[in-house]
């Protein structure tokens, strides 16, 4: 069982494409669908998703697609199952299992991530489905005395128990415990806060026993906060973020596929870029893919083109597709501003 997840583990992140993350809740797809005056309706939310899987070469960029529970079972409009489709243009259908985040008791202005109870049996339906990976995502919030102990250790706890039930399912886990941009605090504030996160979620897979190289983390990047007063550089970004990794990813680990957080398309391939640069300099110390698992960052434009119309789905496409090829180059450290003037 192992060999298998090790396979899909390393199908999704070692092949030199990243990850599509379509699997937002219909609650932050209406929300998207809002802010541009789209309908928020089953039918447009399934149209989108249909125009994101059929994007022309899609499957040159990207290897797998996170869908969330009411996308897994939709089909496009002539009847093909938006898992079939994924399988035919050669990407692997994955699941977002987890049931969001709830206030966290005693603990003001924190979270902790549910879905724990029967994701067994939940599991075991979606791989009957087709998907052969999940995701699960914690949050966590920087802010005075945030996060807090308790914070890390529950949402550390849960990430590792629904690790381990996805492997006993048969199904790879990607591990996502997001350190938020929002705020004002520095990025060697965001380096550590997101160490210790890090350091006590591979703990608490460690106890749990889970199989660390049929894995993923979807880490965030290390930022400033987004009202910070001033931007790194892409190299500061990259030096910061795979030093904090290193401290506390095991190199067995199969993957690390970044979040973009609310970075927009361009800002999130040029860091991921310097990231692969610096990671090429350093190979012997940074034993990991380092790829990207992308919603916004690569779906943004598209939707705001799309506006919800038939005859803007070409258009549309051209700028999921631009994103999706430009976050496919910084994988190879081969992305360059300049292709952002190539899209226009
Ligand atoms: C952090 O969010 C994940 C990555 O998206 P970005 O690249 O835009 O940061 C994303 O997969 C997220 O988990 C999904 O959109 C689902 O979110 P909700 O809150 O709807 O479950």
């Amino acid at each position: 069982m192992t060999a298998e997840l090790v396979d899909t583990a390393r199908l999704l992140v070692a092949s030199g494409k990243g990850l599509l993350a379509m699997d937002e809740s219909n609650s932050t797809c209406d929300r998207r669908f809002a802010e541009v005056g789209i309908p928020q309706t089953a039918e447009f939310r399934q149209r989108y998703r249909t125009l994101l899987i059929t994007t022309p070469e899609l499957g040159e960029a990207i290897s797998g697609a996170i869908l969330s529970d009411e996308t897994i079972r939709q089909s496009a409009p002539d009847g093909r199952p938006f898992v079939s489709l994924l399988a035919d243009r050669g990407m692997v259908p994955g699941i977002k299992v987890d049931r969001g985040t709830h206030a966290l008791a005693l603990h003001p202005g924190e979270t902790v991530t549910e879905g724990l109870d029967v994701l067994g049996d939940r599991l075991r339906e979606y791989a009957t489905l087709g998907a052969r990976f999940a995701k699960w995502r914690a949050v966590l919030a920087i802010g005075d005395g945030l996060p807090s102990l308790a914070a890390i250790a529950v949402n550390a706890h849960a990430l590792a128990r629904y690790a381990a039930l996805c492997q006993a399912c048969g199904i790879v886990p990607i591990v996502e415990p997001e350190v938020l941009m929002t705020g004002n605090h520095s990025s060697a504030r965001s380096g550590a806060a997101t160490e210790t996160v890090l350091r006590a979620v591979f703990a608490a897979l460690v106890e749990q026993e889970v199989a660390l190289e049929a894995m993923i983390l979807k880490p965030n990047m290390v930022l400033a906060g987004s009202d910070w007063p001033s931007e790194a550089t892409a190299e500061m970004v990259a030096t910061e973020t795979l030093s904090c990794l290193l401290r506390t990813v095991p190199a067995v680990v199969a993957g690390v596929a970044f979040l973009s957080g609310g970075q927009s398309g361009p800002r999130a391939a040029e860091r991921l870029d310097a990231i692969n640069r610096r990671r090429s300099l350093h190979s012997s110390r940074a034993p990991w893919p380092l790829v990207f698992s992308f919603a916004r960052a690569i779906q943004h434009p598209g939707l705001q083109i799309w506006q919800g119309d038939d005859a803007n789905v070409a258009a549309a496409q051209a700028a999921v597709r631009h994103r999706a090829l430009c976050s496919h180059a910084a994988i190879h450290g081969r992305y360059d501003d300049a292709m952002e003037g190539e899209a226009s």
